[in-house]
């Protein structure tokens, strides 16, 4: 991509109703604009990092075993008053009227909805275990919007559903989501805590919360240090397998939010392994059993003949919170460090003189050949100082800087920098691009 032809608008002004560092850069970056409170458009380069999210928590989701599907944003009101989640869910829900004055909402989750859709299909044992998911946008008329899409009120959330012939076969689903999710976030770049957590409005009695940490959290979290060194499950993990192993590696630690918090048996943990920190939820996944399945009678047959109500949970990941949640633990002063497995772009290209034919013939030869290796090549070739050029690159935090002037172009060399560490570097093209193709 030609930045002349892209649409970028990055400002030097830190916006003053910002209050955190990923809301100041993601506005300076030019990757989202505001629309309402907690209402945003998602402007060419956040949308780019949103898509790359959303892929990973896809391919990860049905590495798992999950099915995607895609259910409607605005939801009729009756399935929610058979749950009896219409009254109970407060001032949070958007109440909309059509012109038949039938009630209708803006879905902020989706459990009432899917478990309509199998109820509809679904009556024997034999389609079970089945998990369904969506990437869908969700609407909750949050009362404190705030630290931009963090907390909005519109985001984009990925639902899972999952449906179970009784507790244990349920149990193994929620592991399969544990370790999933630990999956999913660990390629973003992210340590992400399971914590045990209050499941609230989705209701049931087991759950946990995915965690990162980070000053600005809006959650105070509670575990112990040895958490932070468990190395994610990783793509060999086989999902058919007895998963419960892998999930004790974990809750056989101390880990809470504040709300399940107990301050004696952490207290109880040798003092430097004790972590008091803020943390931002990424994810929370929900066992709730027949919760749903019980008011809107969604049962099946079992292998006996019998009728039985099916078990559920749910899993949700807060895709658009996760941009601001990525940048909250990687930045600088000067702006982003995209992890590169959800940078926008992989490589930034420089031209410190655009004006210069050598230089343009040798900027189109790298542009191509970077091209060409399958990477995602953001090509400042406009006719601007090089300072602002630099300055632009180090706010949007490409993984690779990539910059050629007269001087490289005489000794036959480009400078490749690394956002991450900084550490520079002049080298033949050829081999600037095997060191990016390498990973360093
Ligand atoms: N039905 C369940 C699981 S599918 C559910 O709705 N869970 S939730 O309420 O915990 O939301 C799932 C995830 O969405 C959260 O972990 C969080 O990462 C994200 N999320 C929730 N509310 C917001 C919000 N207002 N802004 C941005 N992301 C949010």
């Amino acid at each position: 991509m030609r930045l002349s032809k892209y649409f970028l608008p990055v400002s030097k002004d830190v916006p003053a109703d910002a209050a955190i560092a990923s809301h100041q850069l993601m506005l300076r970056a030019g990757m989202v604009r505001q629309n309402g409170a907690g209402i945003y458009s998602w402007l060419p380069l956040g949308h780019r990092v949103l898509r790359k999210i959303e892929q990973i928590v896809r391919e990860e989701m049905n590495r798992a075993g999950a099915v995607e599907m895609l259910m409607p944003t605005l939801q009729q009101a009756d399935l929610w008053r058979e749950s009896g989640r219409y009254d109970d869910y407060g001032a949070e829900m958007l109440r909309i009227t059509d012109r038949h004055e039938r009630d209708m909402l803006y879905g902020p989750t989706n459990e009432e909805l899917i478990t309509d859709v199998f109820r509809s299909f679904v009556k024997s044992y034999r389609q079970l275990p089945l998990n369904l998911y969506h990437i869908q946008w969700k609407f909750r008329d949050e009362i404190r919007p705030r630290f931009g899409v963090m907390r909005g009120r519109e985001f984009l959330m990925k639902d899972a559903y999952s449906f179970d012939i009784d507790a244990e076969a349920a149990r193994r689903s929620y592991q399969k989501m544990f370790c999933a999710y630990l999956n999913a976030f660990d390629r973003m770049g992210l340590t992400a805590i399971p914590m045990k957590a209050d499941p609230g409005p989705i209701g049931g009695d087991l759950s946990h919360e995915f965690i990162i940490l980070a000053d600005t959290g809006e959650s105070a979290v509670f575990c112990d240090k040895a958490l932070l060194d468990i190395p994610a499950p990783g793509a060999d993990l086989d999902f058919d397998s007895d998963l419960t192993a892998e999930m004790e590696k974990r809750t056989q630690y101390y880990a809470a939010t504040d709300e399940k918090h107990d301050e004696a048996a952490f207290e109880a943990l040798p003092k430097e392994q004790q972590v008091a920190a803020r943390g931002i939820e990424v994810g929370h996944i929900f066992y709730f059993g027949t919760k749903y399945s019980e008011p809107m009678n969604a049962s099946i047959q079992t292998s006996e003949g019998d009728k039985a109500l099916i078990h559920g949970g749910s899993y949700g990941i807060g895709v658009s919170r996760l941009v601001g949640g990525i940048i909250e633990a990687s930045h600088d002063y000067k702006g982003i460090i995209w992890p590169d497995a959800v940078a926008p772009f992989d490589v930034g290209l420089i031209s410190l003189r655009p004006k210069d034919d050598a230089v343009a013939t040798a900027c189109e030869e790298a542009y191509v050949a970077l091209t060409e290796a399958g990477l995602d090549v953001l090509y400042d070739e406009r006719d601007e100082r090089p300072g602002a050029k630099f300055a632009t690159m180090e706010l949007i935090g490409l993984p690779w800087q990539m910059t050629i002037g007269p001087k490289g172009v005489e000794k036959g060399v480009v400078e490749l920098k690394r956002r991450e560490t900084g550490e520079t570097s002049e080298l033949p093209l050829a081999e600037a691009l095997a060191m990016i193709k390498g990973g360093r």
